[in-house]
């Protein structure tokens, strides 16, 4: 019974109006709120933006896009107003990342009028350059081997973690992969560009070839597609796109050809990549002769070529900026 007493009377006291109900009363209302928003913001991650990666050979001008799309024509080399020109990048060590937002409400887009895209009609991205030294392309490769489609951690430093806000890194779906390709240099036949930039393409590739051939169960995620992107045709010796395309698709074709003969005993002792699945290290289609591009729609994988430049007089970015934003 003095329970039942004791009970009723503190619920009796609950419900009298007095100071210190009145305070616990608040304490909940106002605490519950903030302790919910902690809660969440540390088991969420700071960003879930879909993303897109750049990959290509060192040089091809990766940096110089990312700092083009950031900051804009302002920064190009041709405006005589700017004292720092787009063009003053360093061999890059580390991967960086920028959040970028395309304008869905205008039928042509550009990274001019981008710029300032905001609200609902601005669809945003992080924007990830890597480095392209071949010492260092592993960080990429090993990310797109990821069977979730997703960049983890160490590959992805959200801006606020970068600036040192604490926010932590996150998991991004990666939506495109931009493989950029120096087109001057692959002109010239002398130089083991043409090889080395074909290499590197072959790997990226192959890895998502690998990705679509592992994925488990119908919710797999889809493919990524890829937009090789000639770059540099401001200057007059540079390749065309549909050469860029048809010297690469040669390239690997030859790549192919060495590596299966050398497929036993060749350096895909990485571990984890080798499957021992027959034709593991095949890329596109069993049995063709001539590789084409084509060959990796069985894969799920677009690849497209198209030509521009970032700094200098020619075709500009926008097709890039067009491609990348119908992709997000
Ligand atoms: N002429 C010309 N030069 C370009 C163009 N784009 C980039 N470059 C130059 O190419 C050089 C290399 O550019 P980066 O952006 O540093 O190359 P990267 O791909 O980031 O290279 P890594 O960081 O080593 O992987 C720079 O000197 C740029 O000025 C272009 O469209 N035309
Ligand atoms: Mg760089």
């Amino acid at each position: 019974m003095s329970t039942i007493d004791t009970l009723k009377a503190a619920f009796e006291a609950s419900l009298t109006p007095t100071p210190s109900v009145i305070s616990i009363g608040l304490a909940i209302v106002l605490l519950i709120p903030i302790i919910l928003h902690f809660i969440f913001s540390a088991t969420t991650p700071y960003t879930t933006l879909p993303s897109v990666l750049l990959v290509g050979p060192s040089g091809a001008g990766k940096t110089a896009l990312l700092t083009l799309f950031e900051r804009g024509p302002l920064y190009h080399n041709n405006n005589p107003a700017v004292p720092t020109p787009v063009a003053e990048t360093h061999t890059s060590q580390t991967p960086s990342t920028v959040e970028l937002a395309v304008s869905t409400d205008r039928p042509t887009t550009t990274y001019r009028t981008d710029l300032d895209a905001t609200g609902a009609t601005a669809k945003k991205f992080l924007l990830i350059d890597t480095p392209g030294h071949p010492k260092l392309r592993r960080h990429a490769l090993a990310h797109l081997a990821s069977p979730s489609a997703t960049i983890t951690p160490s590959l992805l430093v959200s801006p606020a973690a970068q600036k040192g806000e604490g926010a932590e890194t996150s998991k991004s779906k990666l939506k495109a992969l931009v493989f950029l390709v120096d087109a001057a240099a692959l002109a010239d036949t002398d130089s083991a560009a043409l090889s080395s930039t074909a290499e590197y393409l072959y790997d990226v590739l192959l890895t998502l070839q690998r990705r679509f051939l592992r994925r488990s169960g119908s919710r797999a995620p889809s493919n990524v597609p890829v937009l090789v992107a000639a770059n540099k045709l401001d200057l007059f010796t540079a390749l065309p796109a549909a050469l860029v395309k048809s010297q690469l698709e040669a390239e690997l074709s030859r790549i192919r050809k060495t590596r299966s003969k050398g497929l036993l005993d060749s350096g895909e002792a990485d571990g984890e990549v080798v499957g021992g699945e027959e034709g593991e290290g095949w890329l596109g289609a069993v049995g063709s002769d001539k590789f084409s591009f084509k060959e990796m729609v069985e894969f799920d994988i677009e690849v497209e070529v198209i030509g521009g430049n970032v700094v200098g007089d020619g075709p500009g970015a926008d097709k890039w900026w067009k491609w990348i934003g119908e992709r997000i």
